[in-house]
């Protein structure tokens, strides 16, 4: 077996819960301004957030749903977001997080999978998540009914099993089928922390503009909680909005900005960029979806810092690869974390390959997640033989320890590094009437990395392609809907029933 190990020196194991975690970075800075909400301005210090999440925290226990419970939470960015996203891991919760752009439908399918107890909101997205919360309580943040929740402060951390709780229960398709919680410690959380300022390196007093969605792991962990517990600031930024937050870094003086690459390519071609003075910024940090060299450096001469890579999984907290400053190599998707090793495995013979050979990425470190809510086959055909994680992305590491990605083995599709669930989309147009199979890929595009296109066969009395994209449009969020739809006679599939997507894709690509 050939394993490849990590460049740097590993981090200590840390017997603290997430949010013990963050407050360690607080408690010494209590009157610093830790969150600011981008749009208005408004600040919280690391005083008021602590104080914040004990009080959530005491009134969530008091309404009984603490230490046992899982609270789901949809919401953009906004200082509160984090308040109550450790006011739940303080008192002992779990927390599941939703989509703030997902329609009724999509709700209502998280929230009856995680078994979410309530749904948290803000006022815009109450009549969507009534919709899909049937009985269940909503309450939208900034109402009288959220201010109620605050309760007495609890003091300390609800004790909880660092190791096998799941604090929070974020979705993911994996590599294969439909969307699954994907269940995460405490210590799957703190180390992926701790991992990422080891190797990526933190500068104190870092002020993010943080757009990245905290409801996805990219967001949560490296924005949120690495800001927090690393001595920096959060300005939470509802959504993606180029001036606004070029004005940020601009204001604030970031001196990295977090990125995917969609904004790489903004942060390369838009005149808007010339307008504002981004000479603070140093580095430039791209994960998600694949950054080409050329873009990669593009984005790094334009703004005269440099430009790095990682990589990750929503299933490893998410960080396994990344970049020191000093040995960036553009293209490279990163090395490997400390604590973190990799195996290069042929998909075909199962066999493991070396320095330079292209395989399946399999990752083991103390990221990995405890596997899938309630689905214990797809935990165990992803993680196998003691503990290595199947990536489901087909890479090759150099001699030097820089990891590639080349392809991808899994049905995942990226939008703008949103995940797309080919099964998800295919299970929706088989749903209609009239339609008797289908079968979803993604089809390269420069601006969103991939865009999910679909291939129908008729029945009788089909929908046309107006009524399938009206029913996607009132069904799916944005990013999964359909860019072309294409009639076929038969969907290709193999022996065994299965999509052959590669064919399709190949099929595509050759036109
Ligand atoms: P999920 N290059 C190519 N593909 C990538 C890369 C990359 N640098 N990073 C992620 N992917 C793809 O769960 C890959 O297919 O997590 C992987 O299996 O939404 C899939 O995206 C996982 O998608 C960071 C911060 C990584 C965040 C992340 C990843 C979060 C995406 C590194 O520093």
């Amino acid at each position: 077996m050939t394993i490849f190990t990590s460049p740097f020196a590993d981090v200590a194991l840390n017997d603290q819960s997430i949010t013990e975690r963050v407050f360690a970075g607080l408690v010494d800075r209590p009157d610093e301004v830790v969150l600011i909400d981008g749009p208005s301005g408004r600040t919280m210090t690391a005083a008021a957030f602590m104080d914040q999440v004990k009080r959530l925290a005491g009134g969530l226990t008091a309404a009984g749903l603490g230490a046992g419970h899982t609270v789901a939470l949809m919401a953009p960015n906004i200082p509160e977001y984090c308040v109550i996203f450790h006011a739940v891991a303080w008192a002992g919760g779990t927390i599941t997080t939703l989509n703030p752009t997902y329609t009724a439908n999509e709700v209502k399918h998280q929230l009856s999978d995680s078994q979410a107890e309530i749904l948290l909101t803000i006022p815009d997205f109450m009549d969507t998540a009534r919709a899909g919360a049937g009985d269940l309580d909503v309450i939208a943040i900034g109402t009288p009914e959220f201010a109620a929740l605050m309760g007495d402060p609890l003091a300390a951390q609800v004790p909880v099993d660092l190791d096998h709780h799941t604090v929070v229960l974020p979705y993911s398709s994996g590599t294969t089928g439909l969307p699954k919680g994907v269940m995460l410690s405490h210590r799957n959380l703190v180390v992926n922390v701790d991992q990422i300022i080891a190797g990526g390196g933190f500068y104190k007093g870092e002020v993010a503009a943080g757009f990245l969605p905290f409801f996805h792991i990219y967001g949560m962990t490296v924005i949120m909680n690495v800001h927090l517990a690393g001595g920096g600031a959060v300005v939470t930024l509802p959504r993606f909005d180029l001036p606004l937050f070029l004005q940020i870094c601009q204001d604030y003086k970031s001196r990295r900005m977090w990125i995917v690459p969609p904004v790489a390519l903004a942060l390369a071609k838009h005149p808007l960029i010339d307008n504002y003075d981004l000479s603070s910024i140093e580095q430039v940090f791209s994960g998600a979806a694949p950054l080409g060299a050329e873009l990669s450096n593009a984005v790094g001469n334009r703004l005269n810092c440099v430009s790095l890579q990682g990589y990750g999984m929503t299933e490893l907290s998410p960080v396994s690869h990344l970049t020191e400053v000093a040995a960036n190599r553009p293209g490279a998707a990163g090395q490997a974390c400390p604590n973190t090793l990799c195996r290069i495995v042929d998909p075909e013979s199962g066999a493991d390959l070396g320095v330079g050979q292209e395989g399946e990425l399999w990752i083991k470190g103390p990221q990995v997640m405890q596997g899938y809510l309630n689905n214990p086959k797809a935990t165990a055909d992803t993680i196998v033989e003691d503990g290595w994680l199947r990536t489901g992305d087909i890479a090759m590491i150099d001699a030097d320890g820089y990891m590639f990605i080349v392809d991808r083995l899994k049905e995942l599709i990226k939008f703008k590094g949103f995940q797309v669930a080919p099964a998800e989309l295919e299970a929706t147009l088989v749903a209609m009437d009239g339609i008797t199979d289908a079968a979803v890929i993604g089809l390269p595009d420069p601006e969103c990395g991939e865009k999910p296109i679909a291939f129908v066969v008729k029945g009788e009395n089909a929908p046309d392609e107006a009524a399938i994209n009206k029913i996607f449009d009132e069904t799916l969020a944005h990013y999964k809907q359909l860019h072309q739809i294409r009639w076929v006679d038969e969907i290709p599939k193999s022996a065994s029933g299965k999509i052959l997507r590669r064919f399709l894709r190949d099929q595509v690509a050759a036109e």
